[in-house]
């Protein structure tokens, strides 16, 4: 009973306390309430706007201090492309990248006729169509098709890969245009193997400055995000 009441008391002591302060809240932030009106600080915006400016600097100076921006740079990111087609070709392609740094591209395709294959990466990750609604070669830079290590080239103009006498592709590429993030990122782009060699633009081929004259489609896949 003797608590019961204290604390009724207690609590009516508060009320009255936080009552008494209502009228003269800017008592809680002496700082500010110096300078003007009470009325003034909690219904102008530019009040408003000046508190937020005062709050911000402190969050930020705590943001720099923590080690995230570290943490960001020396991410790695992964993802992972897996190709089907209609001719029995298929495969898988994984690509990783350190910061930002060249991505690491792995291929294994295999039901391939024997020798070089055009593989690119195209601009898009749609296959509605089969690998033709891919489009053309991701080629954020407006260039013409070229090979890998040239500075005229598509970003996703990757070369060509050799398939053994048993049909079988393997290859690691290692390439600084085909980022997993930033604006040239190519998550949600496809990955294309083709019938044909790539001529890397110099075959004299119509088709050799856009396409490498590299014929069909055989298989695609989409890159998407996997677990590190
Ligand atoms: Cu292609
Ligand atoms: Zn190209």
């Amino acid at each position: 009973m003797q608590a019961a009441l204290a604390a009724m008391a207690a609590h009516s002591l508060l009320a009255a306390v936080t009552a008494s302060i209502a009228p003269h809240q800017p008592l809680l932030f002496p700082a500010i309430s110096s300078t003007s009106p009470p009325s003034a600080q909690f219904h102008s915006s530019f009040h408003g706007v000046a508190l937020k400016a005062k709050v911000r600097p402190f969050l930020s100076l705590s943001a720099a201090a923590a080690p995230k921006p570290l943490a960001v740079v020396s991410a790695a990111k992964k993802a992972v492309a897996v190709l089907k087609g209609t001719s029995g070709v298929e495969g898988v392609v994984t690509l990783s990248q350190d910061g930002e740094g060249p991505t690491t591209v792995n291929v294994r395709i295999t039901g391939l006729a024997p020798g070089k294959h055009g593989f690119h990466l195209h601009e898009f990750g749609d296959t509605t169509n089969g690998c033709i609604s891919t489009g053309p070669h991701f080629n954020p830079n407006g260039l013409t098709h070229g090979a890998p290590g040239d500075e005229v080239r598509h970003a996703g103009d990757l070369g060509n890969i050799i398939a053994n006498a048993e049909g079988v592709a393997e290859a690691t590429i290692v390439d600084s245009q085909i980022p997993l993030t930033g604006p040239h990122a190519v998550v949600g782009r496809a990955f294309v193997i083709h019938e044909l060699e790539d001529d890397l633009g110099k075959g004299g081929h119509e088709l050799s400055l856009s396409t490498g004259n590299a014929g069909g489609r055989l298989a695609c896949g989409v890159v998407g995000l996997t677990p590190l």
